[in-house]
């Protein structure tokens, strides 16, 4: 079947030294680092909705990747073009998962029963194609957020019906997620949230958008799906102020609700710095947690505030992301997703080729070079010479809950302290890491 990509062949790994552009230099699938594949490390994944549904427009105008799906004809039809397209990229790509949202793979209908007649019909159609091809499903996730209907948010909407709509969109979500095979079922809040305080009793909608997520948990149990629950936290954009700001305040959501066994995190690297955070700040503090499930990968842009979905480029954020991603056990069953569109300019099938191409490599690069950080051991061994207090009986003693406030105090006299200053280190430290990161881990 030909599609945009039937021009290109699929893309191999060649080397670092390799001049083709449309080839792998560093990510060697099968390479063996830590003890696994690069490819079982990373789990890349294309996002339906930047690589197939992306029109390019953007608040001052309209669409400029015209795309054959994106005419007039069939919804339906035009769906499986779009499909064929996708399943064609995901070839050229040679990447081992995909992730969409609902209204990405079928076209809305006029009701709820007809919008979720088309997602059926277009979720058989994918079924097909994956029995012919090796890429799954790294999760499925539901757009409650484009359809004017959800302009003030989907489970925390101030009108109920909007919550039922919602609510039976994720449920038939969730079945075609299971019927898949996907790893995760994702929950980004698009716009849980607000515009404004003046209009919104927050206490209420938080308390709707926690018996939401109950409601999806149980529902998990209830069909025996396999995969995680995830939540993608973000601090703004569309609304002022997302419900699910960062890592840190959906963990306390989880927790209120009783659900931080259950729940974990999809992290999206340009989400962590609009919220003044890094990429490696939410990874390091989900894997604290022990809910790190799974990344968006992408790239901000530092003199713009929002979120431009850049494919990623640089080696030492996605380093030290990477760092603590191993640190934190490794991603699991989750992936890294490219959660990343390429500018409205570059409009030609092949930018898109070049987009994942340098996405790809980066990431296996950048966890190459962490890897060989970790094997290496002297950044590691600098960390824990800083906190070796810690690990004495003293230091133990301290954490173990067996002294009280004023015990402590007797202690604290009696071993007449004289705490030195000790260097941060910070300069050498960023040194040994630049020359471990900047020197070719092949
Ligand atoms: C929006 C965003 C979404 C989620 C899935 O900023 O990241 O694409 O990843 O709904
Ligand atoms: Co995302």
């Amino acid at each position: 079947m030909n599609s945009i990509f039937s021009q290109f062949n699929t893309v191999k790994y060649e080397g670092p030294t390799s001049d083709n552009a449309l080839a792998y230099r560093w990510y060697d699938a099968d390479r063996i680092v830590l003890g696994k594949a690069l490819k079982e490390h990373l789990r890349f994944a294309v996002a339906y909705w930047h690589s197939l549904a992306m029109t390019g427009s953007d608040p001052f105008g309209g669409s400029t990747l015209a795309r054959p799906w994106m005419g007039a004809g069939d919804p339906i039809e035009l769906a499986k073009i779009k499909a064929d397209a996708a399943f064609d990229l995901f070839r050229v790509l040679d990447l081992p998962f995909f992730c969409w949202h609902d209204a990405d793979i079928a076209p809305n209908g006029e009701t709820l029963a007809e919008t979720l007649k088309n997602f059926h019909t277009m979720v058989d159609y994918l079924e097909q194609k994956m029995s012919s091809h090796s890429t799954r499903l790294l999760w499925g996730t539901a757009n409650l957020f484009s359809h004017p209907r959800f302009m003030a948010g989907a489970s925390t909407n101030p009108d109920p019906e909007v919550f039922l709509w919602s609510a039976a969109t994720v449920k038939n979500c969730m079945d075609a997620t299971k019927r898949l095979g996907g790893s995760n079922y994702v929950l980004w809040g698009g716009r849980e949230g607000y515009e404004t305080l003046l209009n919104t009793d927050m206490k209420q909608e938080l308390e709707q958008m926690g018996r939401f997520l109950t409601l999806v948990v149980e529902y998990k149990h209830k069909i025996g799906f396999e995969g995680q629950i995830l939540i993608e936290p973000k601090p703004k954009e569309p609304t002022s102020h997302q419900y699910d700001f960062d890592v840190a305040t959906v963990y306390g959501f989880l927790k209120r609700f009783g659900l931080e066994n259950e729940v974990r995190v999809n992290i999206e690297a340009n989400h962590a710095t609009l919220a003044g955070h890094s990429f490696e700040h939410e990874i390091a503090t989900a894997g604290g947690l022990g809910i790190l499930g799974s990344l968006d990968i992408n790239r901000g842009d530092a003199l713009l505030g929002w979120d431009t979905d850049q494919f990623p480029n640089d080696l030492w954020t996605m380093t030290m992301s990477m760092y603590h991603v191993i640190k934190a056990g490794g991603l699991g069953q989750g992936g890294c997703n490219f959660d990343a569109k390429v500018r409205r300019q570059s409009f030609t099938p092949d930018d898109m080729v070049h987009a994942h191409v340098g996405g790809v490599d980066l990431c296996a690069r950048a966890f190459l070079a962490a890897a060989k950080l970790i094997e290496d051991g002297k950044y590691d061994a600098l960390l824990s010479e800083r906190y070796a207090g810690w690990k004495s009986e003293r230091g133990a003693k301290l954490l173990s809950g067996e002294l009280s406030l004023d015990a402590i105090e007797t202690l604290a006299l009696k071993d007449e302290l004289n705490p030195q200053p000790r260097s941060g280190r910070q300069e050498a430290i960023e040194n040994l890491l630049a020359r471990s990161i900047y020197t070719d881990a092949v």
